[in-house]
């Protein structure tokens, strides 16, 4: 359990910052009343009992799972819109505080699932007593309608082990499709959408002075 709470603390310091540092520019862009690209910012590190069932699927040795297991530290980002994504994915590579190792877009090329999302994977420094230390995030950014169906279609793989039965398989990649749908109707009517956001975060700003 020792050499767990070793190996994981690390991990923990790589989300719980970039949470920090994610959130951060959700807020640069609140108080400049521009429309926030990020909506808003989770992260966990993977549950021991998960990285042990991953790597015994994927066939990890448990003394390789810092290079081969890509997301025991796992960040997302989520976004309104679809455009939204290129935008983040934009200031994440303009960044000199971590690198990328690796790219996959699962929004053009979207998994058999119906799964779709941006993954960026990072290497991350952290600051230990012993020294810098790198560290792989998995970054994923999607949008609240991407969202909505991965954490659904999450929930189901874990009630069947797995082995989702062909009809609900079948209708989460209708669900997919609607949710694909979803974000193209909503990125036609986008520009209204943020002008409208605009002077609501106007208003609560005004009054945020006032009251002070
Ligand atoms: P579940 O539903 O069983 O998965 P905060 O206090 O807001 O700073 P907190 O409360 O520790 O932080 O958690 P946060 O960051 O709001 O969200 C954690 C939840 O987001 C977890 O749910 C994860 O499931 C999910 N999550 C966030 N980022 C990722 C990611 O990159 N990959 C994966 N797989 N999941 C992610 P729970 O609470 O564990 O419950
Ligand atoms: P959890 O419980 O979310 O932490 P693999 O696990 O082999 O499919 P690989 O090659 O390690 O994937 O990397 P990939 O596919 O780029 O990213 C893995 C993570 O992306 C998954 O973590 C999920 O969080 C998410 N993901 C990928 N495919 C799907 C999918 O079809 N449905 C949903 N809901 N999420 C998906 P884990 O390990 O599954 O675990």
């Amino acid at each position: 359990m020792r050499k767990w709470e070793m190996l994981l603390t690390p991990y923990k310091q790589a989300v719980d910052e970039l949470k920090v540092k994610l959130r951060g520019i959700r807020e640069q862009y609140q108080k400049s009343s521009q429309h926030t690209p990020i909506e808003f910012v989770t992260g966990r590190v993977k549950p021991i009992s998960s990285i042990i069932d991953k790597a015994n699927r994927k066939n990890i040795p448990l003394g390789e799972l810092e290079e081969k297991l890509q997301d025991i530290a796992g960040v997302r980002i989520v976004t309104q819109f679809v455009e939204d994504i290129e935008t983040v994915v934009e200031l994440i590579r303009k960044r000199k505080d971590f690198e990328i190792v690796e790219e996959r877009d699962y929004i053009d090329h979207k998994k058999p699932s119906g799964y779709r999302s941006y993954h960026m994977l990072l290497n991350y420094p952290v600051q230990m007593i012993t020294g810098e230390k790198k560290i792989l995030v998995e970054l994923q950014i999607r949008t609240m309608a991407m969202n909505f169906w991965a954490t659904i279609e999450h929930s189901l793989r874990y009630k069947y082990s797995g082995e989702i039965p062909e009809n609900i398989k079948m209708r989460l990649q209708r669900a997919s499709e609607a949710a694909f749908l979803l974000d193209e109707e909503m990125s036609i009517i986008r520009d209204e959408v943020r002008e409208a956001q605009k002077i609501i975060s106007e208003k609560q700003e005004q009054s945020r002075k006032e009251q002070l």
